[in-house]
């Protein structure tokens, strides 16, 4: 009888499978030819976007930039439906991908990774599942995502409410059904700001928890154009070209002008016709917008005075305009209506930063000044971003080093991409690397061709495993404090880039804030040079 036991020795393991981790996959085994396992929580592809069904989900980069573009063909033939991408098509597109490349029998889904530990002796990284099965292999990438983990705030009465609740992150695959409810929105970035108009519209009335108040652009999103489509087709290796070349990984470029360059009166001009325009393209209009605080305040002024232009009662708009940190120095959101629909009669702000939330009742809400009565309570709370996925397994290297004491005072890695002590742990869009700050397939696909690229050499030079030295990782964690300072994203000080947004986390700017092509052009440097800063062992 032939031996039915799923394999479990393997040349590489790949610890997810959304973006990173279905074309980590499709490298390692279709290019490299390698024996490649996925281990995948979900039950599905599509990593964030299998987990974030939160009403109003939608990708903020444009759809015809939101995609691989490492196949031509792969590229003309999928078709975006809209300006922006929504969930469902996200996931379609990599259903589509997943099926296409043929990954899925390299995937086992619904298996959750509890750690991982390194043994010295065979050179080989044992993987743990949460269902107890050890798998092993000799390479190891972890593919998490850097928005996985979702920060639920411990509310003292949480597990008392009466209603429902929800984190964004982890919202019911069926839905929600607002109809007739009262429900209570806690958190106003990227996600609340989606989420504030769908849910406005379907509730019997919503109240939003507003602890920080955003700046935000119009989206306006909108069906793509048969010519829009067309162009986008016939243009792959251009909108590769600029997307490469670009600090965000975006298919528009910085205007290479400085807001002193012009009048006040064209200053103006130029940001009412970005506003018209809408999109994260805003922060493009001027080059110095995010590195010159005065500079910023015209961006930062201009994006208030919409705010109390828009929004009719003016108590509610000045709260809304409040904002404490220079525009884009948090990640800003784009929105469809969110400041008109604080005019609606069923939606109410209210401010949790003066009057903080103290506890959930088993009704609701209570703030500091009033009790809130709630159906149903959503939380738009974020995430521990970039090193909580990766925290959240034990994962042991040499000598019993765990990475939760390696990074005990923040992140400390080479690159972003591999930590000391760790061999061949390679951590795709990890924190020092610019992932969210760039658009994440173009950052997700340079990694992977660096991995790629390095394991092939590694193996082409008849070496078994590579890691970096204390040295190298000290002269990055420099290179990456240096890049942030010299932005104003620190200035946001309570931002979730500096991991302020979860109690304890240390305070360390997390990703690499040089820009991605300059990002790019260092990688390539150090595996041009055959990989300095790097010990490649036998
Ligand atoms: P964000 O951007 O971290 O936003 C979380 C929001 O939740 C933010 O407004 C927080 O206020 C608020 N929050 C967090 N904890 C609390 C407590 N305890 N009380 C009140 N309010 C709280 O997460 P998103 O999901 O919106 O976006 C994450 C990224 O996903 C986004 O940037 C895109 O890249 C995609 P705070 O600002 O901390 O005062």
């Amino acid at each position: 009888m032939p031996d039915m036991t799923p394999a479990r020795t393997f040349d590489a393991l790949i610890i997810g499978a959304g973006f990173s981790g279905l074309y980590q996959l499709l490298c390692l085994r279709d290019r490299l030819g390698l024996n490649v396992q996925v281990l995948e929580a979900g039950d599905g592809v599509g990593g964030t976007w299998y987990w974030n069904r939160y009403p109003g989900a939608r990708c903020d980069s444009e759809s015809h930039s939101y995609n691989y573009t490492f196949s031509k063909e792969l590229f003309e033939e999928w078709e975006w439906s809209e300006r922006y991408p929504e969930q469902p098509e996200i996931l379609r597109y990599l259903n589509h991908v997943a099926d296409r490349f043929d990954l899925r029998r390299s995937i086992r889904f619904g298996t959750r990774v509890a750690g991982a530990r390194h043994d010295e002796a065979t050179n080989s990284w044992s993987v743990t599942t949460e269902d107890g099965e050890t798998l092993t292999a000799q390479f190891l990438i972890t593919a998490v995502g850097c928005l996985s983990t979702a920060n639920v705030p411990a509310f003292p009465g949480l597990s008392d409410f009466q209603g429902r609740w929800y984190h964004t992150g982890q919202w019911p695959h069926d839905g929600v059904d607002f109809e007739g409810k009262r429900v209570g929105l806690v958190g106003t970035g990227s996600t609340g700001i989606q989420a504030t108009p769908v849910i406005a519209a379907a509730a019997a009335h919503l109240t939003v928890f507003q602890r920080t108040a955003n700046y935000s652009v119009p989206a306006h999103n909108a069906p793509l154009t048969p010519e829009f489509k067309h162009w986008v087709r016939s243009n792959h290796a251009e909108l590769r070209r600029i997307m490469q070349s670009t600090p965000n990984g975006h298919p528009f470029v910085i205007e290479d002008r400085s807001v002193w360059d012009v009048t006040a009166d064209q200053r103006q001009a130029i940001y009412e016709a970005a506003w018209a325009k809408g999109g994260l393209q805003f922060r493009a209009a001027f080059r110095d917008l995010l590195i010159d605080k005065e500079a910023n305040d015209t961006a930062a002024e201009f994006l208030k005075g919409k705010i109390r232009e828009i929004v009719e009662d003016p108590a509610t708009a000045e709260l809304l305009a409040d904002i404490d940190h220079p525009y884009a120095a948090k990640r800003p959101p784009i929105d469809s209506d969110y400041f008109a629909t604080f005019n609606r009669p069923n939606v109410t702000l209210v401010d949790v930063r003066n009057a903080p939330i103290e506890r959930i009742t088993p009704s609701g809400i209570r703030t500091a000044k009033a009790e809130y009565p709630l159906d149903i309570i959503v939380f738009a709370t974020g995430f521990d971003a970039m090193t909580g996925p990766l925290l959240k397994m034990h994962i042991e290297g040499r000598v019993g080093l765990t990475l939760a004491k390696a990074w005990e005072a923040g992140p400390r890695n080479c690159l972003g991409l591999q930590v000391a002590g760790f061999p061949n742990l390679f951590t795709i869009t990890g924190p020092g690397s610019p992932s969210v700050l760039c658009n994440m397939p173009v950052a997700i696909e340079q990694h992977v061709e660096w991995i790629t690229a390095c394991i092939a050499r590694l193996r082409a030079d008849g070496l078994a495993s590579i890691e970096p030295t204390e040295a190298a990782m000290d002269d990055w964690v420099m290179q990456v404090n240096e890049a942030a300072r010299s932005t104003l994203l620190p200035q946001a000080r309570h931002s979730w880039y500096l991991g302020a947004n979860v109690p304890g986390k240390p305070r360390v700017f997390m990703p690499y804030a040089g820009g991605m092509a300059r990002y790019r052009s260092i990688c390539d440097e150090v595996a041009a040079k055959g990989y300095p800063g790097f010990m490649r062992c036998t």
